[in-house]
């Protein structure tokens, strides 16, 4: 079956190339998927470009645009189990995790299916001679780039609003995990999107996304990745003018007060370092702990790592899988290295696991770091992986200093008994997201991104449907005369 979806039609690539799609749990191979190039890219946009400006879509009453999204949500809870499957041999995450991922991929879609037409816009008060109104409009034709942490809700925090504002879009998985997308879009097809609003390509991201995100016929881009591929991005952007949205991760600080709830506090951030292997931009991979508290709390934290059960993410005794390819932990594994060379204590962790049940695998253990400082690159580039840096901090200032020590600033946590202080704290933190005795959650109604190098713009939220909309302003003379400006 082709594994292309443009202009309405399942197809092939034009040159038949193909990928192995790897399970990262045992390194085999799950199955192959057609592997696009530009001239498929440049088919899509075009077929994309075609849908948009047909007009159709764009003109289609909001209402009936919000049928879909919720059709789309309805038909993700009646396959999760095997989309939620699919998921977890591809990323290698447990079954639980996929399984809580298509319940938030099918809630992104019904919350944006809620909001779309909550908002016409506004008249402006210009005088009873004047009607004048700001309204909103689809941006176009979007490009949407999702990476392969966490391949479906990624792609849905893109997919459901563009389509909620009436845009029309092609959307790139990552190449490392492409098989939930494919099972979206067959959904979004079945849910009776029309031809050509809903176009998937798969390719690497040197040729096929970057013929995408420098198409003259895109009018927006949306990324999810790297610091590296998103000034990337960026800059192939600003030839085009195009409107550009990136997610780019984050070094996210966690914040622990000595008279924070210590065995809440241990628990939730053996979860903000470890989930999903650590894999996650939001993750609290920069630990922050108070000196009184320092030593007590480190050596409990290490004592749970340690007991993390690592496996295949289909057994139900599986805590953690393994990383997402075999590449992406030989990155880890340098960072590793460099923490040692830079003089960080590694508490525990630091290698691949001794069982042989998991030698084909790409894990790692869950490390922790301690004696680390801001000077050091281990604490200051995100990972990506098993690995919590912890630093020590005396007051409130200081903490506050070193949680905003970082060219990032997406996510951060603060732990403490003392709600003043965590809002004190949380004022001041840079980051866009700040949690409270908490770590991880957000909500489809809350506005996610970051400050700084985290990127720009903001996912979900009335802003993440704002991001995929254009604001015009429609201005009517009522009362038509000639305006005398020029008397010859
Ligand atoms: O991501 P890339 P990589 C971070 C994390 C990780 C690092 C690198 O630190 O170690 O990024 O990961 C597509 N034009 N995050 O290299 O390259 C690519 O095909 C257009 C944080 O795997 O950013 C994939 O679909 N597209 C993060 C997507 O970009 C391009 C999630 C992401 O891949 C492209 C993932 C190009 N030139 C990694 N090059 C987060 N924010 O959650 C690649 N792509």
């Amino acid at each position: 079956m082709a594994d292309l979806f443009i202009d309405g039609e399942w197809t092939g690539t034009a040159a038949g190339g193909r990928r192995e799609v790897i399970n990262p749990f045992d390194g085999s191979v799950i199955r192959s998927v057609d592997e696009a190039d530009a001239t498929d890219a440049d088919r899509a946009v075009r077929a994309a470009r075609h849908a948009f400006d047909s007009a159709d879509w764009a003109y289609t009453p909001t209402r009936r645009r919000a049928d879909i999204l919720y059709r789309v949500h309805e038909l993700l809870l009646r396959d999760t189990e095997e989309i939620a499957r699919t998921e977890t041999q591809d990323t290698g995450k447990t079954l639980t995790e996929a399984r809580t991922d298509v319940a938030d991929v099918a809630a992104a879609f019904r919350y944006f299916a809620e909001i779309a037409d909550k908002d016409a816009g506004r008249v402006v008060d210009a005088g009873p001679d004047v009607l004048s109104r700001v309204v909103h409009e689809p941006v176009g034709v979007c490009v949407l780039i999702a990476p392969w942490n966490y391949p479906l809700l990624q792609a849905s925090w893109k997919v459901a609003p563009a389509l909620a504002a009436g845009n029309t879009f092609v959307l790139k998985p990552s190449e490392i995990t492409p098989l939930s997308t494919i099972m979206m879009v067959r959904l979004i097809e079945e849910a009776g999107a029309p031809r050509g609003v809903a176009n998937l390509v798969l390719g690497s991201g040197a040729t096929v996304g970057a013929a995408l995100t420098a198409h003259p016929e895109a009018d927006l881009v949306s990324f999810t990745g790297g610091l590296a591929t998103g000034r990337a991005i960026m800059a192939s952007a600003a030839s085009g003018v195009r409107t550009t949205a990136l997610e780019l991760g984050g070094k996210n600080p966690n914040v622990i007060f000595a008279d924070a709830d210590f065995d809440a506090a241990v628990d939730h951030t053996l979860e903000a370092s470890f989930l999903h292997q650590g894999q996650v931009c939001s993750a609290g991979s920069r630990l922050l702990v108070q000196d009184s508290l320092h030593d007590r709390f480190v050596t409990a934290l290490a004592a749970r790592a340690d007991r993390i059960r690592l496996g295949d993410g289909r057994d139900p005794d599986t805590e953690s899988g393994p990383l997402s390819s075999a590449e992406h932990r030989a990155k880890v594994e340098a960072y590793i290295e460099l923490g040692r060379s830079e003089g960080a204590r590694l508490v525990t962790g630091g290698h691949r696991p001794d069982d042989p049940g998991l030698s084909r695998g790409f894990f790692l253990l869950p490390t922790v770091f301690a004696d680390c400082d801001r000077t050091m690159r281990i604490v200051q580039e995100e990972v990506f992986g098993p690995v919590v840096t912890v630093e020590r901090f005396r007051t409130e200032d200081e903490a506050v200093a070193l949680a905003n020590d970082t060219r990032y600033g997406l996510a951060a946590a603060v732990w403490t008994g003392d709600a003043s202080r965590a809002q004190r704290v949380a004022n001041r933190l840079r980051h866009g997201t700040v949690w409270i005795n908490d770590f991880h959650p957000y909500l489809p109604q809350a506005e996610w991104g970051g400050f700084g190098q985290s990127g720009v713009g903001r996912e979900l939220g009335p802003t993440g449907l704002r991001e995929y909309q254009e604001t015009k302003h429609i201005y009517q003379n009522l009362r038509p005369a000639p305006s005398g400006w020029f008397k010859g």
